[in-house]
């Protein structure tokens, strides 16, 4: 054949991708393949895994309605080898290509695999940058060189300027960058959130279902009742659905948390923009738009474009310009393991119960779950960054590393040292307390801080910056909290180590015997 191979992967779905840009129907070939490999790396939840499946699919029908060739490698295909590597080598055998060509991939290993590909195949392999992204990677490493410290606000700034979104001349909309102190309410009682829409399976979707159910029962999470949109036709239906219901909200109950409510006015977009039916532009666009026509407020509007292109950029940017070395840092020494109830859900604390059973329910959690949550729990009891990294990587159907690792290992965990946000975000019970209906029906009281009683997150709390106080004390964001440390009577200290030591024993993270268990060597 005289055309191009043009391999798409499952994180890949836009029609508009630069491996597409130039696409030739007449001579072309795209190579789309379901590998074993992939849905195993780390055990994905299973909704994760019939998402990417289906939505892959959906995406080879569309191509193929064009008239375009797909070469559609499926899963229970007997010839299949299961990987990327061994795949492209069959297919170009098949085809004899002129050419291969790519776009670049959301994940460091994907990437170093590309790179063996210029070597193992005999014809040339072009890797195309990703610019469904408004910050290239050459462009963010621009940014980042000679700073200490990478910082979301700095960042942000530039993007907004950059795009042009909510500015005013020179100057920001509003006459403010940012207004989060507007935007850390409960959620008030009476008010409702509109209920997600959820997609009904079509007869591609069932047939990866029974799939999916048939090899990868033991894995992670409910498979059913499905209901991510898996074409882009219903991804768009979401989005209209969050900018007309729930986006003027968004701002205010932003960090809200309450029991039953998995999504509040969250925009469960994530899956749909990392995988390529959305794009950050067009999600932007669209609610600018909504807010140029008076149908939501600026608090909300910011707060959510800072998302895209602030977060959703940045820990991209984070992410190229740090790897690989980023992801061995551990700063505080974290080595515990996991506790069974991140699979389970079976604990008496209910917040971490809700959060769990939210993930387990729908591949999803919102951003505050993650963070202040299972994140916080994992920061303060000090788990090993690789086993709470493998964990939001499998469980969250938005869940790729160039977007995960950052959130989890920077933001989350410290584990950079403070190369990505300033301080880590620990907090004790009185955050969840305030955010959250949580504790009203958990076994322990957030107002209690020592005791059988006592919110665990309290005990917690104490104990991290107790252990971690050689690597955080210096910390200006902590001055206070450490100084308020420090008139803490050393009795006191010492009933909240034994009783947050007994709290790790309980979950098997420690040793009971001694305090310190064998995995446990960095933390303490
Ligand atoms: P909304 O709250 O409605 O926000 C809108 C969009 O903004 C999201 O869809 C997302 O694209 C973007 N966004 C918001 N916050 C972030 C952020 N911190 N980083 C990157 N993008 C952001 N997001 C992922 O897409 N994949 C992940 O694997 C992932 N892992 C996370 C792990 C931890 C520990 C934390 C604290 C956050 C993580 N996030 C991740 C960010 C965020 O939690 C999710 O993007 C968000 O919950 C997705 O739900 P939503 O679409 O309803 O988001
Ligand atoms: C996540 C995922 C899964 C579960 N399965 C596939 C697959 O079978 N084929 C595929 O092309 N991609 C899959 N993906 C997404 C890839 O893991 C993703 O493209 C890489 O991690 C790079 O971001
Ligand atoms: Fe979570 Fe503590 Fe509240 Fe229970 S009391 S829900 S453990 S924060």
């Amino acid at each position: 054949m005289s055309g191009a191979l043009r391999f798409v992967l499952g994180d890949q779905l836009t029609r508009g991708l630069s491996a597409l840009g130039d696409l030739d129907p007449g001579r072309d070939v795209v190579l789309m393949v379901e590998a074993a490999d992939e849905t195993t790396y780390v055990r994905h939840h299973k909704q994760k895994i019939a998402f990417v499946l289906s939505a892959m699919r959906h995406f080879a029908e569309a191509l193929a309605a064009e008239g375009v060739r797909v070469d559609y490698v499926r899963l229970d295909d007997p010839d299949n080898s299961g990987a990327f590597t061994s795949e492209l080598v069959r297919a170009v055998a098949r085809h004899a290509p002129a050419r291969v060509v790519v776009t670049e991939p959301g994940e460091w290993r994907v990437h170093e695999m590309m790179l063996d590909w210029r070597e193992l195949l005999d014809c040339p392999v072009e890797i195309r940058p990703d610019d469904r992204f408004l910050c290239s990677r050459d462009a963010f490493a621009r940014w980042a060189r000679g700073r200490r410290t990478l910082r979301l606000e700095h960042f942000y700034r530039m993007m907004r300027t950059e795009t042009g979104y909510l500015m005013d001349g020179g100057a920001p909309e509003g006459g403010r960058w940012n207004f989060d102190a507007e935007n850390r309410k409960p959620l008030p009682k009476g008010l409702t959130p509109p209920p997600c829409p959820r997609f009904a399976p079509d007869a591609t979707t069932r047939a990866v279902l029974d799939l999916v159910n048939a090899r990868f029962a033991d894995h992670f999470g409910d498979l059913e009742p499905f209901g991510w949109a898996v074409t882009r036709a219903d991804a768009c239906a979401a989005l209209d659905h969050f900018v007309g219901a729930c986006l003027p909200f968004f701002g205010d109950y932003q960090d809200a948390m309450k029991a039953g409510e998995d999504f509040l006015f969250h925009a469960a977009i994530s899956p749909y923009l990392n995988g390529g039916l959305l794009t950050a532009r067009e999600v932007c666009e669209r609610v600018l738009a909504a807010y140029r026509a008076g149908a939501a407020p600026l608090n909300a509007v910011e707060g959510f474009i800072r998302q895209i292109i602030g977060w959703r950029e940045f820990v991209r940017g984070v992410y190229w310009s740090e790897m690989p070395a980023y992801a061995a840092t551990n700063h505080l020494g974290a080595g515990r393991p996991l506790p069974a109830f991140y699979w389970t859900g079976e604990t008496e604390m209910r917040c971490l119960a809700e959060c769990v059973g939210a993930t387990r329910r729908h591949a999803y959690a919102h951003h505050i779950q993650r963070l202040m949550v299972t994140g916080n729990f994992a920061l303060l009891t000090g788990i090993a960054p690789a086993a709470i990294e493998d964990w939001y990587l499998a469980v969250y159907a938005d869940a790729y590393e160039w977007v995960e690792l950052p959130n989890v290992h920077g933001m989350v965990l410290h584990a950079d040292g403070g190369r990505l946000a300033s301080k880590p975000y620990a907090a004790s019970g009185a955050y969840i307390d305030r955010m959250s209906d949580y504790c009203g029906g958990c076994r322990y009281d957030p107002r209690v801080k020592t005791g059988p009683d006592a919110c665990p997150f309290n005990l917690l709390y104490w104990a991290f910056l107790i252990e971690n106080e050689a690597a955080l004390a210096g910390n200006p964001r902590l001055a206070i909290t450490y100084k308020t440390l420090r008139t803490m009577p050393a009795a006191r200290r010492e009933t909240i180590l034994r009783e947050s030591r007994a709290h790790l024993a309980a979950l098997g993270m420690i040793e009971p015997e001694t305090g310190e268990g064998s995995g446990d060597s960095a933390h303490s």
